[in-house]
């Protein structure tokens, strides 16, 4: 057997090439991203898919380049300028990025971006399925390949898929701007662990995809339709930490240090390094640095200020007038503060080689990184990482990711001038004692939290969600089982069987009371009660007198209100215990107050209980309520021996005494029996499963953590398991026929 590979896929290949005159050369990248990831794709099967850069049209050379790259565990995409165009600058960048940069006004919402970007992550999607084999890891990377993991997917339905984003995922509120978010958060869900920078990208997740797959969720897990449980995570990214540290002993690094330091004399040195982009806050940042030289005057010509600014995408319209924008506030602060032997800013539109960033890393008092939005931001990493006698002050914006992990920094609103213009003051002011004390706790979390961490705690995870992914398979009920379970049901003298309803027998509905019995579901239970060998029992959480005029006319048992009323074969309902309401008085106001506080919300008044529902409230807003309503009642619950239960969408005050498990002891002692089956689907349904013998079988309808000991999917699914079971050969459509015939007779 093959052994399992590690499949990368993003935008870009770790090496470029360069095509000049029908001669190329190939060229590294340095990057965080695949410095970190070369220790898994350069291994053994594994590889790495993507752009290698440059548009290749010929042929011949595509191929010799393609054998080239192969031979390094690469496997290059082949993309037209006019691919790049729309998937590249216009859908990723035009689109993507400035929405969940929260720049909602810099978006446009081509259609002919979006129709590329779909051909696009095709074409990604299918190089991945041309070299996946089943038992494959593939990881995804970034905003520019949202749709390639359920592209995936649904060639390879049990391969291994994550997905890393490495800019934010914003609020519900702006990802719902784009026209096309079903179609993204779908393809993001083909994935089955999908991670972000911080909990807060997470959360805005979680808040889209259930807003907008309606699919349930608990915590930081969604189950979709097909039961397979997508988990979402945080994995803050870190850098090679040690890259950089040794890089600062590096004597090209020396040289350019020896360099720095005769222009700054015995000044202060601070500096920022940012990629050309309006996320980045250069501009807020030059105009926070002029105010602070207007608040300390006596701090002029004793500090310079050296911001690197990385071309990048300058071609488009708003990065010009950025770029313009700080060429003009350069000039204009210099020209103001500037004096014959000092100039305030050095500024500085290019690239630099590796040695240069060190070099400025290990001269700076201060490092200034004040994006109004980053993903996470490694600049400041790299700058902790390079501090050797652990001084130096980090001034950090709250919007980057890095914020959330990087405490002694001095945290700052990079909109707030003023803020900013004091944490300068505060940094060049700063005690040497208190610098290293902060460095020193900075450099131990990005040394601990390196890129390699990142890598191992992602794949990690992937591992252990496919594992549990697995085991939840192997409880799921399987044709060969149902085939035993059948022979079992047949040679049992006695049945006992009970039925939950809803969510097990029925879909739910918006409206509780549209949840009648459908003729397919009468027709299966007349079968199941027809044969004298079988006692069936209907247990449900619904008042008796819907159950009464639902399934009032057959001759099966019925536990209503989750125990409190019991009848027994068509006879007259009993009362289980003679149970004490008047606690409803003083309850019934106190659940008004939520009703009338969330629209969409009801009271449904049972004999002895009380209900609150609120499946057609506002997502979110329902939950908030209910941990309310929980917090809020769960002591005078208590001390009147009620219980608060969470069932689905729903919470229940009832006397403790009462509990489906409780009720069906009650027919386990009187009815005996050879085959016992139960089926439900909630939390209710637990304490039933929890009063069954060993010998019983528990299913449990849906997912998640269960006292039962098989699952089953749906209704549909709990349909067409009993009728297995009971060997009936009559399919959907023929029931439908007899039932039919039934009514009219
Ligand atoms: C995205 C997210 C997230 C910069 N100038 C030069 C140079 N650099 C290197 C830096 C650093 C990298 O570029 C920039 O990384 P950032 O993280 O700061 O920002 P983005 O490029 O926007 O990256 C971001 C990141 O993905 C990772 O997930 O942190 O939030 O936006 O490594 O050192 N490198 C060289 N010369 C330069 O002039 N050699």
């Amino acid at each position: 057997m093959k052994q399992p590979k590690i499949i990368i896929v993003a935008n870009r290949l770790p090496v470029r090439v360069e095509i000049k005159n029908e001669e190329w050369i190939y060229h590294s990248s340095e990057g965080g991203l695949a410095t970190g990831l070369g220790s898994i794709y350069k291994d053994g099967n594994n590889i790495w898919i993507g752009w290698p850069g440059a548009y290749i049209e010929n042929e011949k050379i595509q191929h010799i380049i393609r054998q080239d790259f192969l031979k390094q565990n690469l496997y290059p995409v082949m993309l037209s300028e006019y691919e790049i165009h729309h998937y590249y600058d216009g859908f990723s960048n035009d689109t993507l990025w400035p929405l969940f940069h929260y720049f909602p006004s810099y978006a446009s919402y081509g259609r002919k971006d979006w129709e590329v970007y779909q051909k696009v992550n095709r074409k990604f999607a299918k190089a991945v399925t041309e070299i996946a084999d089943p038992g494959d890891t593939i990881w995804i990377q970034d905003y520019q390949l949202m749709l390639v993991p359920q592209m995936i997917r649904e060639a390879m339905p049990d391969v291994s898929i994550g997905f890393f984003q490495h800019i934010p995922f914003p609020s519900y509120e702006v990802f719902r701007l784009i026209p096309w978010r079903d179609q993204l958060l779908k393809g993001l869900l083909g994935a089955d662990l999908i991670g972000f920078h911080t909990f807060d990208d997470v959360r805005h997740f979680m808040s889209a995809a259930t807003r907008i797959v309606h699919a349930p969720s608990n915590a930081n897990e969604l189950i979709l339709d097909d039961e397979r449980s997508v988990i979402v995570d945080a994995f803050p990214m870190g850098i090679d930490y040690d890259k950089y540290r040794d890089n600062v002993f590096n004597p090209k690094t020396k040289r350019n240090e020896t360099k720095l330091h005769q222009l700054m004399g015995d000044r202060k040195l601070m500096i920022s390094i940012d990629r050309l982009d309006y996320s980045k806050g250069i501009p807020q940042r030059l105009k926070a640095y002029e105010l602070f030289l207007r608040k300390h005057p006596e701090w002029k010509e004793r500090v310079i200020f050296i911001q690197l600014v990385v071309p990048s995408r300058d071609q488009v319209k708003q990065y010009a007038s950025l770029k313009e924008e700080i060429n003009r506030l350069v000039s204009e602060i210099n020209a103001k503060h500037g004096t014959l032997s000092w100039q305030p800013i050095h500024y500085f539109y290019r690239s630099f080689p590796l040695e240069m960033l060190s070099a400025l890393y290990a001269s700076a008092d201060i490092a200034l990184v004040t994006p109004l939005r980053d993903g996470m931001n490694l600049v400041c990493k790299e700058y902790i990482a390079s501090r050797i006698d652990k001084t130096g002050v980090l001034i950090l914006s709250e919007m980057a990711g890095a914020s959330k992990e990087l405490y002694e920094a001095l945290v700052i609103n990079p909109t707030n001038e003023d803020a900013v213009a004091e944490a300068i003051y505060e940094a060049l002011t700063m005690p040497e004692e208190e610098q290293v004390r902060r460095m020193e706790a900075l450099q131990h979390t990005v040394a601990k939290f390196n890129i390699h961490h990142w890598i191992k705690n992602f794949m990690d995870k992937l591992t252990e969600v496919k594992l549990k992914q697995e085991q939840l398979s192997t409880r799921m009920l399987t044709e060969t089982f149902k085939d035993t379970l059948h022979l079992r049901y047949k040679e049992a003298g006695r049945r006992l069987i009970f039925l939950d309803y809803d969510g097990t027998l029925v879909n739910f509905t918006p409206d509780p009371l549209k949840a009648i019995p459908d003729n397919d579901l009468k027709a299966l239970l007349q079968e199941l009660y027809s044969d004298p060998h079988n006692k069936i029992v209907l247990i449900s959480g619904r008042k008796k007198e819907t159950l009464e005029s639902w399934v009032g006319d057959m001759p099966i048992d019925i536990i209503a209100e989750h125990g409190a009323w019991l009848r027994e074969d068509g006879r007259p309902w009993v009362i289980a215990k003679d149970l004490n309401t008047d606690w409803k008085e003083e309850f019934i106001p106190m659940l008004k107050q939520f009703e009338m506080r969330t629209p969409g919300s009801f009271i449904e008044e049972k004999d002895y209980s009380l209900a609150w529902h609120y499946r057609k409230v506002d997502k979110g807003l329902g939950e908030l309520r209910a941990k309310e309503m929980t917090g809020n009642m769960k002591y005078a619950a208590a001390n009147l021996g009620l219980q608060l239960q969470e069932g689905n969408k729903v919470i229940e005050i009832k006397s403790a005494m009462i509990n489906k498990g409780n009720a069906a002891r009650e027919w386990l002692k009187q009815y005996p029996a050879s085959f016992i089956l139960a089926i439900g689907d909630d939390y209710t349904d637990e304490d039933t499963f929890k009063a069954m013998p060993e010998e019983a079988v528990t299913i449990k309808v849906g997912s998640g953590i269960s006292a039962a000991t098989y699952f089953l999917k749906n209704p549909e699914e709990v349909r067409s398991f009993l009728r297995k079971l009971i060997g009936s050969s009559e399919d959907n459509n023929q029931n439908e026929e007899k039932n039919t015939a039934l009514i009219k007779n």
